[in-house]
């Protein structure tokens, strides 16, 4: 009896270990993973969390190295998509902006004035539309593993202040290589040039454009803004939200138990960079505005009402852009939005 158990185990062993040993030999030495912006920014910081996480749980079995300042799309941030789909970046924490040339219907998250505050947002992504977003890119070759933020994109510029449509009269307005955001701007009298994030940072620091609009927690005071711009309008004219995402293959490629702390290191991480960047940003707290005030800002707050003149001004806009994202799920979108008021 002894003896026969004892073989058992053996050719038990015998028949487990190459599946083992394979499993373990498909993993590679490295996993990229692309990130638009530089290390020290909450988003950059966020993805360096993630790839210490994951190496952490799995003994360093996966190990991802992450690419910061788009080094992986050689600085044309609106490639990453197609760079991660072919499985030249792993892992990406990407905006929705930057895929959405490629996924048109992430432009849901460019429609302007569209969402009022993060209760809608976090409404929108956490429901059905979220899924269906999800599901849409499981199909292109991508997993969105959890939702992170950069931010409502705030507008900042060296001229003057901004209360009305009018005071965007001619500002040469740098904005990402993107149509909608193109449209919309000049829907709303500005002058957009379009420009990647690295020769954007340039071009404030040289005067070459006189505003630009991106998140206030996770970009605007990490960059010291008031070094290049001294009026800030928030105008919440649109929220970009990041994506966690592994390629399919890739993650296909791990151990079920691997996948899982995959999983699980992708939220944790992502949940807490979005704590980071909505600090301050939140009533009763509007901290984060005091420290742009406090560094010689002019913070100029728009109420409902101010920004329905604005939102009146891209009606074209969103009409058209409606029917490029599907208008079925704006109209999903816009039904999770009123049931979170
Ligand atoms: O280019 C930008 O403005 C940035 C860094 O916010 C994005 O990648 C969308």
């Amino acid at each position: 009896m002894k003896t026969r158990s004892l073989l058992f185990a053996l050719i038990a062993c015998l028949v487990l270990m190459p599946s083992f040993a394979l499993a373990g030999s498909k993993y590679k030495k490295e996993y990229k993973m692309s990130v638009v912006v530089g290390p020290k920014l909450p988003w950059g910081a966020g993805a360096t969390a993630f790839a210490d996480l994951v190496r952490e749980r799995t003994d360093g079995r996966i190990n991802i190295k992450v690419y910061t300042s788009s080094a992986l799309t050689a600085g044309k941030q609106t490639n990453e998509f197609l760079l991660h789909r072919q499985g030249v970046a792993a892992f990406c924490f990407a905006s929705t902006i930057n895929w959405s040339t490629t996924i048109k219907s992430l432009n849901l998250f460019n429609l302007p004035f569209f969402f009022p505050d993060y209760k809608a947002l976090d409404a929108v992504t956490s429901g059905e539309v979220g899924a269906d977003l999800a599901e849409m890119l499981r199909k292109k070759g991508v997993t969105i593993l959890a939702w992170g933020e950069n931010g409502f994109r705030e507008i900042t510029n060296s001229k003057h202040a901004i209360r009305t449509p009018a005071d965007l009269k001619g500002l040469k307005v740098r904005v990402v290589g993107t149509p909608i955001f193109i449209e919309t701007m000049k829907a709303l009298g500005a002058n957009p040039v379009n420009m990647n994030w690295g020769d954007a940072q340039v071009a404030f620091q040289q005067g070459i454009v006189d505003g630009q609009e991106n998140p206030v927690v996770a970009i605007e005071i990490p960059m010291k803004i008031w070094q290049f711009h001294n009026h800030a309008t928030i105008w919440r004219y649109v929220i970009d939200p990041l994506m966690l995402t592994v390629n399919n293959k890739v993650m296909a490629s791990f151990t079920p138990e691997d996948q899982e702390i995959v999983r699980l290191a992708a939220v944790e991480a992502a949940t807490n960079q979005r704590d980071i960047v909505r600090k301050g940003l939140i009533a009763p707290d509007l901290s984060a505005l005091d420290t742009m005030r406090a560094n010689g800002m002019e913070v100029v707050e728009l109420s409902q009402e101010d920004r329905d003149v604005f939102r009146a001004k891209t009606t074209a806009v969103y009409e058209k852009w409606t029917k490029v994202i599907g208008a079925d799920l704006v109209k999903k979108a816009a039904a999770a939005i009123a049931a979170s008021r």
